[in-house]
């Protein structure tokens, strides 16, 4: 199996379909089974490397839902798309396991493997490569006055601690990806700051994932202070300077949109950055 590095060339992107009635940017739109199924191929033909499959909402102030109603959203999904390059984005290690045995290859657990203790063992199990990402609390109250001494050192320390722990657990580190969790517990100024200086998570040695796609704090640098989403256009400049900033895989919900940017990006930085050097502007 390829490390992810390998399999993901810098920048690749990862589409985004929720199979939810809440998601803060596209809930409800891909409810139905066959309508989410056509969308994850839609993306995939505009360029995307995998497509994230997700049944449980995690925006600011969204309740958990139950691992019944998460399998009967993302499975009738993942059958459809037998084949294609997928990704589960759950903390349940049965829906997990599940969607392993239907041919997803990536884990992206938002809870680090912090929310169910038989994850770790499953993504081992199954071979799969595991995305850890950052959150400061749980999604129902990460947003009310998240606070941090130094956000980047805070957040590399729990990611290189996270990275031990799957690692002892039995996960491959060549397989593991980080994120550090842009709007989970965090303010418009963290979330900045954790990308300005997204040189030191890529210091940790694994490729990183960033998804500011359509978030909240776009919305609210463009001056909406109540602003619960951000533009297609906002979203594509910030795919840019992640990648820009060393970023691997760009977790985005406008695929083609992103793809033509990172084209762009991609070209101008030339040869050698899809191995994972950084620009050196980022280093
Ligand atoms: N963001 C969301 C969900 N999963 N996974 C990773 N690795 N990184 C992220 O930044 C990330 C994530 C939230 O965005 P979205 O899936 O669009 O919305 P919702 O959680 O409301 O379904």
């Amino acid at each position: 199996m390829k490390t992810v590095s390998e399999r993901f060339p810098r920048p690749s992107v990862m589409g985004i379909v929720n199979v939810t009635p809440d998601s803060f940017s596209d809930g409800g739109v891909h409810l139905d089974a066959s309508v989410a199924a056509a969308a994850a191929r839609r993306m995939i033909d505009e360029g995307a490397a995998i497509v994230d499959v997700g049944g449980e909402s995690t925006r600011p102030g969204a309740d958990a839902v139950s691992l019944e109603e998460e399998l009967r959203r993302v499975l009738p999904v993942l059958e459809r798309l037998a084949g294609l390059p997928l990704s589960i984005d759950t903390a349940k290690a049965e829906v997990a396991r599940r969607a392993l045995e239907l041919g997803a290859e990536l884990v992206n657990d938002v809870t680090a493997l912090r929310g169910d203790p038989a994850m770790a063992g499953t993504v081992a199990a199954g071979g799969a490569y595991l995305c850890l990402m950052h959150m400061q609390g749980e999604p129902r109250t990460m947003q009310v006055d998240p606070r941090y001494d130094d956000v980047v050192s805070e957040v590399a320390s729990f990611l290189e601690e996270r990275l031990r722990f799957a690692v002892a657990e039995g996960v491959p580190e060549e397989r593991i990806c980080l994120d550090p969790g842009i709007g989970f517990g965090k303010t418009v100024e963290h979330n900045l700051e954790l990308v300005r200086r997204l040189d030191v998570l890529c210091s940790l040695g694994r490729p990183v994932v960033v998804g500011w796609s359509r978030k909240r704090s776009l919305g609210r640098l463009l001056g909406d202070p109540h602003a619960t989403t951000g533009t297609v256009a906002a979203s594509v400049g910030a795919a840019v300077v992640a990648f820009e900033r060393g970023a691997t895989i760009l977790r985005v919900h406008d695929v083609r949109e992103t793809v033509e940017a990172l084209a762009v990006a991609r070209a101008a930085y030339g040869r050698g950055v899809e191995r994972g050097a950084a620009p050196a502007a980022a280093r």
